[in-house]
C-alpha cells in the first residue's frame, strides 16, 4: 500500500475526480482560512483505521452543514422575493419628510419578499392563501419596512387575537394535516366563532387568494399609518401596490392541478420574468385623509378589518416598483431577510390600531428566535445602507457585542456622553434633534382599559359591502369556496355557526351555499351592529373590474405541437406571440428534436407530461392529421385542451388539430378560434364558459 501514490489513496477505490486548486481555482480553505490538502476523506488512524476527532476541516464542514436550516418563520414560512428599486413619480414633500418620497425620479433601492401564509417552508405556492407582500425600503435615512399582504383587510381586529387564528389556520394540533389549507375544522371553528373575521373571510374565499403569479396582485398595507410634514402636521395614509400586469388569478381546479405539476409556480415564474428582462412593477398609491374624513365614516379607521373604498377616497399613485434582480443566494437573502413594522423613518409614523400596535412588539421578537441574535440587522440583507453623508456606514450608535457580532467596533467609548471618541468613530455619534426619528405628538388620554371600542362593533356591513360589489362570476366562485371548504368541516354545529353568520352578509349568498351543502338555514346570529348596505365599490373586482387587463404581456401561450407540425404556421403565430409582449412555449411528447413539416427541426420548450396546460395563459394546437389521430389517443394531449377549456383559456387550432378539439368536449365560442385569430383571443379568459363547464354554488 505504501508505493501507492497520495492522489490515489485519497480518492479511494471509486476513481472520484480529484480536483485540485490552480491558476483557475482557488485554493479551497476552511471558515477560518486554513488551506485545506483534502476534501475527500476524514483524518484516519490508518486507511482502514478508526475516524479522529482532530480532523477540524471534517468536523467544520458537518457542524456548519448540520446547521443549514434555521427555524422557519411561524407565519409566511413560504417566500420568494426580489430586489429592485422604488422610485417616486410624485412628490409628497408637503405632506411627509420621509426621505424616499421628496423629489420625483428619486431612487431608493428595494427587497420585496412574497409569502403564503398558513403552509410551511417546503409547502406549495398555490394553496387558497392571503399572500404576504413584504417590501424594505433601503432609504437614506434608514429602513422601512411596509409589511403588507394581498388583501387590505385582516382576520382580527386584535394582535392579541393573532396566535389563536394561526394555531387555528396552520395544521390541527394533533393530527398534523392539512398542510397549508384553511378546508378544515380547527378553522372554521375559530372564524364561526369571531365575526370580526367574516369581511376577510369574504377576501378569503374570492379569487384574491387564487393569484395567477406574484406579478398580478395587489398589495395592501392594511393599516392606517401617518405621514408627518416638516410643521410636524400628520395626514393619515392607507398604503396600495397596483400591479401593472393587472389582476388576474386562477380557477380553483387549475390551482389545485398547478400545486401537481409545479408546486414552485409563481416563485419560477418570478425568477423567469427577471432572467428574461419582463420586470414586475407596481405602482405605489396613497389614500391620503384627516381625522374630520375619519370621524365621517361609517367605521373607525383603526379598525383593519375595514377598507376605505376608493370610490370614496381614491387612491392618489406616487411612485412605482420595479423588480429587477433575483437574489443571488435564497437562504442569505430571502430567507435571512427580517421584515419589521416597527422600522419606519423619519416622516413616517404609526396610528392606534390595536392590531399594528401589537405587530410593533412581535417582529423583533420573532427574529431573535429565527436569526438567533440581536445583531440580525448587521446581516447583509437587512442592512441599512447608511445615511448620505455617511455613505458605507449603515448604522452608528454605542451598542456593543451580542451573538454574532460582525462589526469590530473602534476606540474606548461605548457609551454616551463621552468625550473619548475620536472623529469618525461609532462612539462618536450623537442625537440629532432636527432630523432624527420624532414621533407624532398626538394627543392620548383614557383609562386602563381591556375592551374593543363600540366603534369596532360592525362586522358585517363591509363584508356585505365586498360580495355585493362582485362580479356574478366572482360572487359564484366564494358561494362555490364556502361549499368547498365547509364541506371539508366534519362537526355540524361549526357549518351550522358559519351559515349563522353568513346569513348577516347577505340572504343570497348564504341560501346558495347551504344549498350547495345541502343544509337548512339556520337562524341569524345575533350582530352587534346594524348591518348597513353600503354603496357597491367596482374596484374591488377582479372579473370585468377596472384592473383586469386584456394583454399578452407578462403572459405565456403554450403551443402543442408533434411530429409533422406545419413549420410555417408555427413561426407565424410564434412571431405574432412576441410582438404582442408574449413568451411562446412550444410544448410536445417529445422535447429533443420536433421534425415539421418543412423538413427542419426544433427542439421544444417543455415536454407534454411535464407542462400541462394550467402552466401556461392561453393554448394554442398546431399539428399535422397524423400526429392529431395519435394524440387524440393520449391522455395528457386530451387533458391539455380540456383544461385549456374548463379553465376558459383561449384555445386556437389549425385545422387538422381540430379532432383533438373534439375529443376533449370543446364545444365552440369566442376564445375558441382559428390560429389567425388566436393572439388576440388569447389575451383573455371567457367568463361566460364558466357555467357550461361546471356547476357553481
Ligand atoms: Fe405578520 N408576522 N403578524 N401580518 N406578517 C410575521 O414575522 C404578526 C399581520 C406579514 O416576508 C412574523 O418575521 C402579528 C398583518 C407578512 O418575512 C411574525 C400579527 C399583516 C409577513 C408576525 C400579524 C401581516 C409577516 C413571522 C397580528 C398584513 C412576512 C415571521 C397583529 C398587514 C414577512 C416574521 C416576510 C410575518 C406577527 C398580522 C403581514 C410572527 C402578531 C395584519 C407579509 O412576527
Amino acid at each position: 500500500m505504501t508505493d501507492h501514490a497520495p492522489e490515489q489513496l485519497r480518492t479511494g477505490n471509486g476513481g472520484e475526480t480529484h480536483q485540485v486548486a490552480d491558476d483557475d481555482h482557488p485554493v479551497l480553505t476552511t471558515n477560518h482560512g486554513t488551506p485545506i490538502s483534502d476534501n475527500q476523506n476524514q483524518l484516519k488512524a490508518g486507511a482502514r483505521g478508526p475516524v479522529l476527532l482532530e480532523d477540524e476541516v471534517y468536523r467544520e464542514k458537518i457542524n456548519h452543514f448540520d446547521h443549514e436550516r434555521i427555524p422557519e418563520r411561524i407565519v409566511h414560512a413560504r417566500g420568494s422575493a426580489a430586489h429592485g428599486y422604488f422610485e417616486c413619480t410624485d412628490s409628497l414633500a408637503d405632506i411627509t419628510v420621509a426621505d424616499l418620497f421628496q423629489k420625483k425620479g428619486q431612487r431608493t433601492e428595494v427587497f420585496t419578499r412574497f409569502s403564503t401564509v398558513a403552509g410551511g417552508a417546503g409547502s406549495i405556492d398555490t394553496p387558497r392563501d392571503v399572500r404576504g407582500f413584504a417590501v424594505k425600503f433601503y432609504t437614506r435615512e434608514g429602513n422601512w419596512d411596509l409589511v403588507g399582504n394581498n388583501i387590505p383587510v385582516f382576520f382580527i381586529q386584535d394582535a392579541i387575537k393573532f396566535p389563536d387564528l394561526i394555531h387555528a389556520a396552520k395544521m390541527e394540533a394533533d393530527r398534523g394535516y392539512p398542510q397549508a389549507a384553511t378546508a378544515h375544522d380547527t378553522f372554521w371553528d375559530f372564524i364561526s366563532l369571531m365575526p370580526e373575521s367574516t369581511h376577510m373571510i369574504m377576501w378569503a374565499m374570492s379569487d384574491r387568494t387564487l393569484p395567477r403569479t406574484f406579478a398580478n396582485m395587489e398589495g395592501f398595507g392594511v393599516h392606517t399609518f401617518r405621514l408627518i410634514n416638516k410643521e410636524g402636521k400628520s395626514t393619515f395614509v392607507k398604503f396600495h401596490w397596483k400591479p401593472k400586469a393587472g389582476l388576474a388569478s386562477t380557477i380553483w381546479d387549475e390551482t389545485v392541478k398547478i400545486a401537481g405539476a409545479d408546486p414552485d409556480f409563481q416563485r419560477r415564474d418570478l425568477f423567469e420574468r427577471i432572467e428574461r428582462g419582463d420586470y414586475p412593477e407596481w405602482e405605489l398609491g396613497v389614500q391620503l385623509f384627516d381625522e374630520e374624513f375619519a370621524n365621517s365614516q361609517p367605521y373607525d379607521v383603526l379598525d383593519a378589518t375595514k377598507i376605505i373604498p376608493e370610490e370614496v377616497l381614491p387612491v392618489r399613485i406616487v411612485g412605482k416598483m420595479v423588480l429587477d434582480r433575483y437574489p443571488d443566494n435564497y437562504f442569505a437573502e430571502t430567507e435571512q431577510a427580517a421584515f419589521v413594522p416597527s422600522h419606519v423613518v423619519p416622516g413616517i409614523g404609526f396610528s392606534n390600531d390595536p392590531l399594528l400596535q401589537g405587530r410593533l412588539f412581535s417582529y423583533t421578537d420573532t427574529q431573535l428566535s429565527r436569526l438567533g441574535s440581536v445583531n440580525f440587522h448587521q446581516l447583509p440583507i437587512n442592512s441599512a445602507k447608511g445615511r448620505a453623508e455617511a455613505a458605507g456606514c449603515p448604522f452608528m450608535n454605542q451598542q456593543r457585542d451580542g451573538h454574532m457580532q460582525m462589526a469590530v467596533s473602534k476606540g474606548r467609548a461605548n457609551y454616551e456622553p463621552n468625550s473619548l471618541a475620536n472623529v469618525g468613530e461609532p462612539g462618536g455619534a450623537r442625537e440629532d434633534s432636527h432630523g432624527g426619528y420624532k414621533t407624532f405628538p398626538s394627543e392620548e388620554q383614557g383609562q386602563k382599559l381591556r375592551v374593543r371600542p363600540e366603534s369596532f362593533a360592525d362586522h358585517y356591513s363591509q363584508a356585505r359591502l365586498f360580495f355585493r360589489s362582485m362580479d356574478p362570476a366572482e360572487q359564484a366562485h366564494i358561494a362555490s369556496a364556502l361549499v368547498f371548504e365547509l364541506s371539508k368541516v366534519s362537526l355540524e354545529h361549526i357549518r351550522t355557526a358559519m351559515m349563522a353568520n353568513l346569513r348577516n352578509v347577505d340572504e343570497t349568498l348564504a341560501r346558495r351555499v347551504a344549498d350547495g351543502l345541502a343544509m337548512d338555514l339556520p337562524k341569524a346570529s345575533k350582530t352587534a351592529a346594524p348591518v348597513l348596505d353600503m354603496d357597491p365599490s367596482p374596484a374591488l373586482r377582479i372579473i370585468r373590474g377596472p384592473r383586469e387587463k386584456h394583454t399578452l404581456e407578462g403572459r405565456t401561450v403554450g403551443i402543442l405541437i408533434a411530429d409533422g407540425t406545419d413549420a410555417d404556421a408555427l413561426k407565424t403565430l410564434k412571431d405574432a406571440v412576441k410582438k404582442a409582449g408574449g413568451r411562446a412555449m412550444t410544448i410536445s411528447p417529445k422535447v429533443g428534436a420536433v421534425p415539421l413539416s418543412d423538413g427542419s427541426t426544433v427542439k421544444a420548450d417543455a415536454q407534454l407530461f411535464g407542462q400541462p396546460s394550467v402552466t401556461v395563459d392561453a393554448c394554442a394546437v398546431i399539428l399535422s392529421g397524423e400526429a392529431t389521430a395519435k394524440l387524440t389517443k393520449e391522455g395528457a394531449a386530451v387533458q391539455w385542451v380540456m383544461d385549456a377549456f374548463g379553465h376558459l383559456k383561449a384555445i386556437g387550432a389549425n385545422d387538422e388539430a381540430k379532432p383533438l378539439l373534439g375529443k376533449a368536449g370543446v364545444e365552440p365560442d369566442a376564445g375558441v378560434t382559428d390560429l389567425a385569430d388566436f393572439v388576440e383571443a388569447a389575451k383573455k379568459r371567457y367568463w361566460d364558459r364558466e357555467p357550461s363547464v361546471r356547476t357553481l354554488a
